[in-house]
């Protein structure tokens, strides 16, 4: 059956008010907290037992849960009783990280594990609130605090809070965390990806003390028609009915503004300066900036730029601008496993400098807030993606609220973000009504969110009116996209790397084209002629050749080859080539560089 518009506008408007979520905090990154990183004891539980008694009934879901429910946290009160499980007892494990490259046995797990922390918080004012915020747990968490369930989280690489200001105690909390990275059809993404399906409590997991009343969200950027001025809102949460004044000071733009809140906490806000410097990739200007509410004050540095398209370029404070860029799947190239500290960032951004690239396309999923702090640090374009991935389940209402929410999650993040210029909302997703229905009404929900970024998806390539030489973008959400990216893998998946000599595009839509992705794999330090499969020399050739061919498109803006360093994928098995690894990377995964790097390298310096 194929769902109708109407449907999904109805879906739309229940999702805010069944989703089970509390809303985000945004900038966690400068507010009040306390870490709860460090040590969590854990258990594995492949069959759920510490979730469902032995009818497969949930135990939250009884009267009486009693001590053998895991969120439950209990020992035996007598030496008769039985409590088969104790997590104080349990190995321990780091949090953030990822349980699959901690744990030996936990390399291939997919499946429940269970998380236990316990902790004294005392707050520094009694009518203080407290939010316990995750940065990303992977991929279905429940979240249970003193034994009362908090809320369930769907989706691996968004972040989300809820308050347990009623429930802490000065001593003695626990924050009992079931975590299942089972893949599931329904799932965004679905069964079927290509990178590692790294489970746990992947980012940081911290407390945030608010006042009473507290600035929860605010979004700042200038007003698209006129770079003068400054558009936004400020969003209070708390005892919001009447009026309260928010001051906003940007001292180097000599803003010292109050602006007095609505009945819903919400204040809208506009101002103009004749001052402002623009973030540019030359100088990415950062304006320190503080709200002030009555019990809160918050701060951050903010950038502010226009993006926008024009027939077929990309305008960066009205000036063309071409991307040149890289794909980075968030993978520690330290560590290994999931990529989730400033020190991953860093190293991630300065390799993708280096190369020469003024853009980055993290994929697959949201990467960590560190990424786009530092790009707007940096100076680095970036173009950000939702996990709809190949062929998830387009007919299916919960995929669609699934993929929505973590749109939303995502936006309400990085909206602050003058680096972020791209939200995609997809990749390589096979056309079809219901396909077209869904990536249409994430892209207008994107839009009311954040009506100042240019919306994209990776899409396919087809021949042209059956004619395999000749190349060509088919696809109706091409109209709806503002960036016309498309994957192509010609020289590697599509015949060797000469065949891009006899390939010509014929691009119908008038809109800046970027190649999302393109690249062939290499063995780094496994050498030979240019027609040999997994050498650093077939590689180098397929960039050579891809170059010259994608120079021929007239519209094209940008790409962001596949990919800045080799990850780990269980579709990559062949022995002592691959071995668990993508071997697309123009870096190995231990950091050394292959020759492609610098043919692209070469490429980006000479289009300066
Ligand atoms: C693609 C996918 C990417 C894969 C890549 C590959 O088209 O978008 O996720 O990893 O190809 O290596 O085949």
């Amino acid at each position: 059956m194929k769902l109708k518009p109407l449907f999904f506008l109805v879906m739309i408007l229940f999702i805010g008010v069944g989703a089970a979520q509390e809303p985000l905090l945004i900038n966690a990154y400068h507010r009040t907290t306390h870490s709860l990183n460090g040590n969590w004891k854990y258990i594995v539980d492949p069959y759920e037992n510490g979730f469902y008694n032995y009818r497969l009934e949930a135990f939250e879901d009884q009267k009486d849960p009693g001590k053998n429910a895991f969120f439950t946290n209990s020992k035996p009160s007598n030496k008769s009783e039985l409590v088969e499980y104790d997590f104080d007892l349990s190995d321990s494990i780091l949090v953030p990280g990822d349980w699959n490259t901690q744990k030996e046995k936990l390399f291939y797990y997919e499946g429940t594990v269970w998380y236990k922390k316990s902790f004294d918080y005392r707050k520094t004012d009694a009518t203080n609130r407290v939010f316990v915020y995750f940065e990303a747990s992977n991929y279905q968490t429940d979240v249970y605090f003193n034994g009362t369930k908090l809320g369930r989280h769907v989706g691996g690489f968004t972040p989300f809070n809820y308050e347990v200001t009623h429930l802490l105690k000065d001593q003695d909390n626990f924050l009992v965390v079931k975590v299942d990275n089972k893949r599931i059809k329904e799932g965004v993404p679905t069964l079927n990806t290509d990178w590692w399906n790294y489970g746990g409590l992947t980012r940081d997991v911290k407390l945030i003390e608010t006042g009473a009343t507290f600035i929860k969200d605010y979004f700042l950027h200038l007003a698209t028609e006129n770079p003068k001025e400054i558009n936004g809102f400020v969003q209070l949460d708390g005892a919001v009915s009447g009026e309260h004044p928010i001051r906003l000071r940007i001292p180097e733009l000599s803003i010292d503004t109050t602006f007095i809140t609505n009945k819903t906490g919400k204040a809208n806000i506009t101002l103009t300066s004749d001052k402002i410097v623009y973030w540019s990739l030359k100088d990415p200007k950062l304006y320190q900036l503080r709200f002030s509410s009555r019990e809160d004050t918050l701060t951050d540095q903010i950038g502010f730029r226009t993006i926008s398209t024009k027939d077929d370029d990309i305008l960066l404070n009205g000036e063309p601008v071409f991307l040149k860029g890289i794909s980075i799947h968030e993978e520690s190239p330290i560590r290994g496993g999931r990529g989730n500290s400033v020190e991953d960032a860093r190293q991630l951004l300065s390799w993708a400098k280096e190369l020469g690239c003024n853009f980055v396309r993290l994929a697959h999923y949201p990467h960590n807030e560190h990424m786009v702090r530092l790009a707007d640090e940096m100076g680095i374009l970036v173009w950000k993606e939702n996990p709809v991935y190949w062929t998830i389940s387009w007919d299916n209402p919960d995929t669609y609220q699934n993929a929505a929410n973590q749109l939303t999650e995502l936006i309400a993040r990085d909206k602050n973000r003058a680096s972020v210029i791209i939200w995609s909302m997809a990749n390589e997703t096979p056309t079809s009504e219901s396909r077209n229905l869904f990536l249409s009404n994430l892209a207008e929900l994107a839009r009311s969110l954040d009506p100042t970024r240019l919306i994209s998806a990776a899409l396919e390539q087809s021949a042209y009116q059956g004619d395999p030489n000749v190349r060509t973008i088919h696809d109706d959400f091409a109209e709806v996209v503002d960036v016309l990216s498309f994957n192509q893998y010609i020289g590697w998946y599509d015949g060797l790397p000469e065949k891009a000599q006899n390939i010509s595009w014929v691009i119908e839509q008038n809109k800046p084209v970027l190649i999302s992705e393109f690249g062939g794999g290499a063995k780094q330090g496994l050498h030979g002629d240019k027609y040999t499969r997994w050498t650093e020399e077939y590689q180098e050739y397929l960039y050579q050749e891809t170059l010259k061919m994608l120079s021929s498109i007239k519209q094209l803006r940008g790409m962001s080859p596949w990919i800045l360093v080799d990850f780990r994928s269980p579709r990559r098995m062949l022995p002592e080539i691959q071995d668990g690894w993508n071997r697309k990377g123009l870096i190995s995964e231990e950091g050394k560089k292959k020759k492609a790097f610098f043919v692209l390298q070469d490429y980006y310096n000479s289009k300066d």
